[in-house]
């Protein structure tokens, strides 16, 4: 009998004004089912809870003129202190990471957000991640309170709780036993620094169309060398920028060579 020694859970907390957007996360798909497994926990905090006055602002007009608004310090530093002294109670035996954990601010601002730094975040046992609205939050409290500021890339979107989520679900998807697929992590194509090969499933012919004959046949490693002759194609057509950053093996070569003989050959049928 083989004895499943389950690592300890990761856990997130989130600043956000809306915490019902975090459902589509904890209520969906292979992270939502990882998160009924125990595998991860979600706690949000949203600084309207801590903020003054009748109205709980959480937001003001920004010094210096201009448009838009930007988030005060004060309401985020209470919800990050909350957040922070509910993790220390919580885990006061715990003698891993600093006292305050690892607090990631999502903006566009940041480093553009990578496979490296889903691996390095998905090793540490809690993230706090700070989501701006507006304009953004009030620079001290960035200084104040954050390690790090992390970007979906370069273009907009209205806040951080997308890219906070879309963050999670690649981080929870590195964690031992949430795929369900214990081939997955070490194969997927980022981390071999190639695009996926071609899917097809039944059936066979579709609107005429046919499944390539390869792959119907049966033979494992004719299969093998076309999934990755693909795999090699499509990223030097899609993505020269990873195939720049990679050292291709001899077969690697060939199989790249024989893809683009294929493809330069398919072009001439169709002038
Ligand atoms: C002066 C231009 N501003 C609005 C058009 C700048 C701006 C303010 C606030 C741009 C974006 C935002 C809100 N975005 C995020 O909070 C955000 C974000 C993004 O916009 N792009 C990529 N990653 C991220 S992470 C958080």
């Amino acid at each position: 009998m083989r004895e499943e020694r389950q690592a300890q859970a990761m856990h997130f907390d989130c600043i956000t004004i809306f915490p019902e957007m975090f459902g589509a996360l904890t209520d969906y798909g292979i992270v939502g089912r990882a998160r009924a497994r125990g595998l991860w926990s979600l706690g949000l905090w949203n600084p309207r809870d801590f903020a003054e006055g009748n109205y709980r602002t959480v937001d003001d007009r920004p010094y210096g003129g201009g448009p838009g608004m930007v988030m005060m310090a004060e309401p985020l530093a209470q919800a990050v202190a909350a957040a922070q002294a509910a993790a220390a109670a919580q885990a006061a035996a715990q003698a891993s990471g600093t006292a305050r954990g690892h607090v990631v601010y999502l903006s566009a601002q940041g480093r553009p957000l990578t496979d490296a730094t889903v691996r390095r975040l998905a090793a540490l046992p809690r993230v706090m991640l700070v989501c701006g609205r507006y304009e953004g939050v009030d620079e001290r409290l960035i200084e104040a309170a954050v390690d790090e500021e992390i970007s979906l890339g370069d273009y907009v979107v209205s806040g951080g709780e997308l890219a906070a989520m879309v963050l999670i679900d690649a981080v929870v998807r590195q964690l031992p036993g949430a795929t369900g697929d214990e081939r997955s992590p070490a194969e997927e194509s980022f981390r071999a620094g190639l695009l996926d090969w071609p899917h097809y499933t039944r059936p066979e012919t579709w609107r005429g169309v046919s499944v390539p004959a390869v792959l119907v046949q049966g033979h494992h490693a004719e299969i093998a060398l076309w999934r990755q002759r693909q795999s090699l194609g499509r990223t030097w057509l899609r993505r020269p920028d990873l195939m720049a950053a990679r050292r291709l093996t001899e077969q690697e070569q060939r199989l790249l060579a024989e893809f683009r003989a294929q493809h330069e050959a398919s072009k001439e049928n169709k002038p």
